[in-house]
């Protein structure tokens, strides 16, 4: 899969991409990132990428020249690219199965947005605006790192050896359960006896309790979509009427 992200910060992409488990991806060849400066698409000597907005008003507007110039380079190097991803309030929320859709893209060209804005020309080249969630951020470098890494981790080996979308499923869209590691006792509090148990269907079910536990007290409206058994359903029945998981 290849990407190509075109910001003003190129350190803000480098640094994130290169550490953990995306870097290795990048180094196992997986993964081809390539981060564009997009002061490097600009004509003139001062390197300009923005200007005052049409109309007054506050702030400065990134001018579309230097954008089109990008993706015109980026489509003349890698072929023309079908996906170009703006991040950005205004768009659409980026959800996991976003994230799953976009990981079987082969191209993604992600803009990163700053100032006020882009110049509203530019979306003539956007195939799909994406929001990562209702705040504003000084600029789309985060946002856009958001999305890259939702998405890497989906591809076939990005995790070394275990498959993402496997363990994605696995809680059908609850929230996961907790998890302990040794000591068996740390600063007086245990580790839950029944992980200790090697009674590998009892732990099964208390984990299935407690994701359902979790996600009934903390995100109730992923109920809605989650894939839930006449057993969970009973379980979900108990909570409501005040009862609580072993
Ligand atoms: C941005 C113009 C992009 O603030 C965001 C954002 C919030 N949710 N999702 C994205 O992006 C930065 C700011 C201004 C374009």
């Amino acid at each position: 899969m290849t990407f190509d992200i075109v910001t003003i910060f190129p350190a803000m992409i480098e640094q994130p991409l290169a550490a953990g488990i995306l870097g290795r991806a990048i180094d196992r060849g997986t993964l081809d990132v390539k981060v564009r400066d997009l002061r490097d698409f600009t004509t003139d000597r001062h390197r300009v990428v923005d200007d005052v907005p049409y109309g007054g008003g506050p702030g400065m507007v990134l001018k579309p020249e230097p954008i089109f110039r990008a993706l015109d380079a980026i489509g003349a190097e890698r072929g023309v690219p079908l996906t170009v991803v703006l991040t950005s309030p205004q768009g659409a929320r980026f959800t996991q199965a976003a994230a799953q859709r976009l990981s079987g893209v082969e191209h993604i060209v992600l803009l990163c947005g700053r100032y006020e804005g882009f110049d509203d020309r530019v979306r003539e080249r956007v195939t799909e605006e994406l929001s990562i969630g209702d705040y504003v951020l000084t600029g789309g470098e985060l946002p856009a790192l958001v999305v890259a890494d939702a998405t890497i981790r989906l591809l076939p080996g990005a995790l070394g050896g275990e498959d993402a979308a496997e363990r994605e499923s696995f809680t059908g869209g609850l929230l996961e359960p907790p998890q302990y590691t040794r000591p068996e006792e740390f600063r007086g509090v245990l580790v839950p006896g029944v992980l200790l148990s090697g009674d590998h269907a009892r732990i099964a079910r208390w984990r299935r309790s407690q994701a359902l536990w979790l996600t009934w007290r903390s995100r109730p409206d992923l109920l809605a979509q989650a894939e839930l058994t006449a057993d969970d359903r009973k379980q979900l029945e108990a909570f409501e009427r005040g009862e609580r998981p072993e």
